[in-house]
């Protein structure tokens, strides 16, 4: 099964994905290439996310100890009254967004990533994803709060203080707004929360299953298009951070420490990613079809240093891989949980 080229179907947004096993029947598993990581100081002076530094826009923050969240001073949205109109017609069509954007460090260190930090201090981070989430929640202007990490240079980060950011919008972004059109549709035909199916027959097939707790499954979704990208979904209902208890909170640290510390592993480096969860409309509506969960996606392919790149056909067509989710899975499961620098 799985050995011909083929194309999956992603359930979530209604996209396909073309998955080519034959162009390498097996993952990579030659020589892996490494490279040097410059160390890090605990504390750099020159660091705008550092304790008691001042920051590009002119603020200085405090001597803060635990984690630090502060409104984006370059935010992309501004949290101002916006109704001018700009060009609303049937083919040019602008509107006004409100939002507003937060950064969240993760800790003062700025030497760490997340696998480096204890699964306690990883709650905390949960714990101010969930407090921030309830405060934005609140406006009645907000209807989605899209928690993200993007790390690494190769995804762009600007800065290696382990931080995420949170930028809540008037409206749905394209990703949450066609997962909420693919849920609803399948609730609307099988009364029962589309992830919900998903994480139960992944944890029957255990083939693509990377690891699991009593909470708490991390697996590469059937239609994963980046080659290591994986899926956090809960093994119980929840639609939003809000919805998590304390003991769900502390499993999914666990998950998440596991899931990044074997990530790290895979090539020996800080593994790049964009991260981030996605939690149901803050609308007025019921949204049971929702289920909250988390996507991973790592650019890296086979090396420290060689990426997958999402262009030419993938760009004008549809994603495609070579590995398959099931390889990949496999690859990320013979992993160590013992952080490579510690090991
Ligand atoms: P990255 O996650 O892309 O590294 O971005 C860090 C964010 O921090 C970025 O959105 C903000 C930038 O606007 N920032 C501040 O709010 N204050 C600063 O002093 C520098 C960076
Ligand atoms: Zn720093």
């Amino acid at each position: 099964m799985f050995e011909k080229p083929h194309r999956r179907l992603n359930p979530l947004t209604g996209e396909h994905v073309l998955v080519s096993p034959q162009r390498t029947q097996r993952p990579w598993q030659g020589k892996v290439e490494r490279i040097q990581e410059a160390a890090r100081p605990e504390h750099d002076p020159k660091c705008y996310l550092c304790s008691g530094n001042e920051r590009a826009g002119g603020k200085r923050n405090p001597q803060y100890t635990g984690t630090f969240a502060f409104d984006n001073d370059f935010a992309a949205l501004l949290p101002l009254e916006n109704s001018e109109q700009i060009q609303d017609d049937h083919l040019f069509c602008a509107v006004p967004e409100y939002g507003i954007c937060r950064v969240l460090c993760f800790s003062p260190r700025h030497d760490l990533s997340l696998p480096e930090l204890s699964s306690e201090e990883i709650e905390e981070v949960i714990s101010v994803w969930t407090d921030e989430t309830r405060t934005l929640s609140k406006n009645p202007n907000i209807t989605n709060i899209q928690i993200f990490e993007n790390k690494g240079e190769l995804m762009g980060c600007s800065n290696p203080h382990p931080h995420s950011q949170i930028w809540a919008t008037q409206r749905l972004p394209n990703e949450p707004a066609k997962e909420l059109i693919q849920q609803k549709a399948y609730f609307n035909k099988h009364s029962r929360p589309m992830l919900e199916d998903v994480v139960q027959r992944e944890l029957e097939a255990n083939r693509r299953i990377v690891i699991v707790n009593e909470h708490w499954a991390a697996l590469v979704p059937f239609w994963a298009a980046w080659p290591f990208e994986t899926i956090v979904l809960p093994r119980f209902r929840a639609s939003s951070l809000l919805d998590l208890n304390l003991l769900q909170r502390k499993s999914l640290a666990d998950i998440l420490k596991r899931l990044t510390t074997r990530y790290d592993n895979l090539f020996e480096v800080s593994f790049p990613y964009s991260m981030g969860f996605h939690q149901a409309p803050f609308d007025s509506e019921d949204h049971t079809e929702w289920t909250l969960h988390m996507h991973f996606y790592p650019p890296l392919l086979r090396s420290a240093v060689i990426r997958k790149f999402m262009v030419g056909f993938e760009m004008l067509g549809m994603p495609g891989r070579d590995i398959t989710p099931e390889s990949a899975a496999e690859r990320l499961r013979e992993l160590s949980e013992i952080h490579y620098k510690k090991a």
